[in-house]
Formats: structure tokens, C-alpha cells, sequence
């Protein structure tokens, strides 16, 4: 239904990501490592064999390819809100979990990325460089002509919902550096959530509204923290020398589910709220990112080229059954 244009490179890959460097997947995920089991702190043993005995003759056969990217479930569960470059430049587009029904959301020459469904079902947030540097805006599913939320300069981007549907977290560079913001739907100024020296990044609120957790770069170093009450207290969740990023709540608050590359290449891990447990759930080479657990608690979708191009992926949430979201 809707051709697959190769672009020829991760041009609107870059777009999306090198003011901040987070992801230059398509470049590196041409250079995939084999990370050695070693590494990981806690591996999974029998989620690994699983994910073996599935996955052993899946080969990267697919150089190039769309990118579909930062999925997120309705509410309900039924469809999945994601961005994606196959018509060209990256737009928002909805899907089944079951791979059907496939439909544009927006139409931008720019860039739109990180959907964010509301808790009502009825609006989306996203980001977009439409008007001329990085923004927030929200749009409704009957009424698809977004609404700009941010007027600001410096990169505006990855909006989360409350859980009341009144606010949304986002980070911005306005101040120095990447910093966490929270602002009313209605629109308004910001407020400031955070005043660091470190990058906070790709945040969002826990089920109960009381924390938040995000990815904090310092030092080349990125990993996981949570930040609780209205004095942000800092609790550092990761502790490992690579990549920790990503990340996003269990529907029951009690886990985070994010991506690190501590194997040596990214993969889905979860981790307790409290810092224990940390449980790899995929192996593949490839690069496996943006997990988000479904609203049941079931399933989590994310990311991986393992095929070539990045598509959507749902597996349980003991990391088995994989299968490709089709569309
Ligand atoms: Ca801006
Ligand atoms: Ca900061
Ligand atoms: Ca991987």
C-alpha cells in the first residue's frame, strides 16, 4: 500500500539526530559487533536460549532501507503511533500491533518524530523541525493540523504525556544545555525541571505522575536515573561505562525497560525501579532500541535493523515470541 523509497543513505537519519548526537544508527549499524556474553552483568539465561533457538539463521541480509522509528501504543493497546521516512521525509504513521491498517498522520517536508499518544487516546504529541529549528506540537486524531507548542530556538524535542493528560514533559537545549521541561497542553511557558551541567534527555513520567526517569549524558557517559518529587531528587539506575538510553516505564511503574550497548551492540534490557535485576532481552547483533511495554503490560515493541532496515518489532515482555510488525 505504501512503496518503500530507499533514500540512499541516513541523511533524514541525521536530521533527526545530530544536534544532540544521540543515535547515528544508520551509519552504525553497518558496523555491528558481536558483544560477548561476558559483558553483560546479568544475563537472562533462559530468555538467551529462546531468543537463540528463534533467531539463529536471521541474517542482516537487507544493507538498506526505511526507518521506522519510536513507536508508542494507544492507549488501548489496538494501534501503534511511529515515525517513519518511506514516503520521504520522516512523517508520523499509525498501525495495528497486528501489522494492518496502515495510515499518514502528517504530511511535513520536514522532519517529524517522537509521537507520543495522550492518555485519552485522542491526540498525539511529536517534535518537528517544520518551522525552521526543532518544536513541540500536538495534534488531534479527528483534527490532523498540528498545534505548535514551543517557540523557541534551541532544539525542542521528545514529548512525554502526564498520565492526567495535562502536561507534557519534553527536554531543551534553551538554557546551555539539555534540560527537562514540563509545560501545560493548553500551551504556556515552560517550566524547568531541571538545572544541571549534565544533558538530560529522552524523559518520561512514571504511571503515578510522582517521577520521572530519562537518560543523563556526563562525560561520554550515558545511563539511566530517575528523579522523584518536586525536588528532583537524583537516583542514578545504571552504572555501566556504554550506553545506557531510552528508556520507559512498565505500565505497573515497577520496571523501566531501556537500551544499552554494554554487549557490545544496543539491546532491550529491563531493570527493576529500584536498580535491581537488570535482564538483557535481546542478542541479536543488530542495534534494538525504543522499547515501549504495551499499556497491558504484555508485549513490548521496539526497534532493530536486524533485517536491513529499521522496523517495528513486538515480542513479549520476557523478551520471546519476536515477530515483525508487517506494514
Ligand atoms: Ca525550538
Ligand atoms: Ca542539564
Ligand atoms: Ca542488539
Amino acid at each position: 500500500m505504501f512503496p518503500q523509497l530507499d533514500k540512499g543513505g541516513p541523511t533524514e537519519t541525521e536530521k533527526i539526530f545530530s544536534p544532540v548526537d544521540i543515535l547515528m544508527y544508520a551509519t552504525e549499524g553497518n558496523n555491528l559487533q558481536r558483544g560477548s556474553p561476558l559483558l553483560r552483568t546479568r544475563v537472562c539465561l533462559a530468555l538467551t536460549v529462546s531468543w537463540l533457538g528463534a533467531f539463529a539463521t536471521g541474517a542482516l541480509a537487507q544493507q538498506s532501507g526505511s526507518f521506522n522509528s519510536y513507536p508508542d501504543w494507544s492507549p488501548d493497546g489496538a494501534s501503534i503511533v511511529f515515525s517513519s521516512d518511506r514516503l520521504g521525509s520522516s512523517d508520523l504513521f499509525l498501525i495495528a500491533a497486528d501489522g494492518s491498517g496502515l495510515r499518514r498522520l502528517t504530511t511535513s517536508d520536514s522532519v517529524d518524530s517522537h509521537p507520543s499518544w495522550s492518555p485519552d487516546g485522542r491526540r498525539i504529541a511529536f517534535d518537528s523541525h517544520r518551522d525552521g529549528n526543532r518544536e513541540i506540537y500536538m495534534m488531534s486524531l479527528d483534527e490532523p493540523a498540528p498545534i505548535r507548542l514551543t517557540h523557541d530556538p534551541a532544539w525542542d524535542g521528545s514529548p512525554f504525556w502526564s498520565p492526567d493528560g495535562t502536561r507534557l514533559l519534553f527536554y531543551s537545549e534553551r538554557d546551555g544545555n539539555a534540560e527537562l521541561y514540563e509545560m501545560d497542553v493548553a500551551g504556556g511557558e515552560p517550566t524547568r525541571l531541571t538545572r544541571t551541567s549534565f544533558n538530560e534527555y529522552y524523559a518520561s513520567w512514571s504511571p503515578s505522575g510522582t517521577e520521572i526517569v530519562t537518560e543523563v549524558e556526563s562525560e561520554d557517559q550515558r545511563d539511566i536515573y530517575v528523579l522523584t518529587g518536586a525536588s528532583g531528587v537524583r537516583e542514578r539506575l545504571t552504572h555501566d561505562p556504554s550506553r545506557d538510553h531510552l528508556p520507559a516505564w512498565s505500565p505497573d511503574g515497577s520496571e523501566i525497560v531501556f537500551a544499552s550497548r554494554r554487549a557490545g551492540n544496543d539491546d532491550i534490557y529491563v531493570i527493576q525501579r529500584d536498580g535491581t535485576g537488570i535482564c538483557n532481552l535481546t542478542t541479536d547483533p543488530a542495534v534494538d532500541v525504543m522499547a515501549k511495554w504495551s499499556p497491558d503490560g504484555r508485549y513490548i515493541v521496539f526497534v532493530s535493523n536486524r533485517r536491513g532496515a529499521f522496523d517495528l518489532y513486538i515480542m513479549t515482555a520476557a523478551g520471546t515470541d519476536v515477530r515483525r510488525v508487517e506494514g
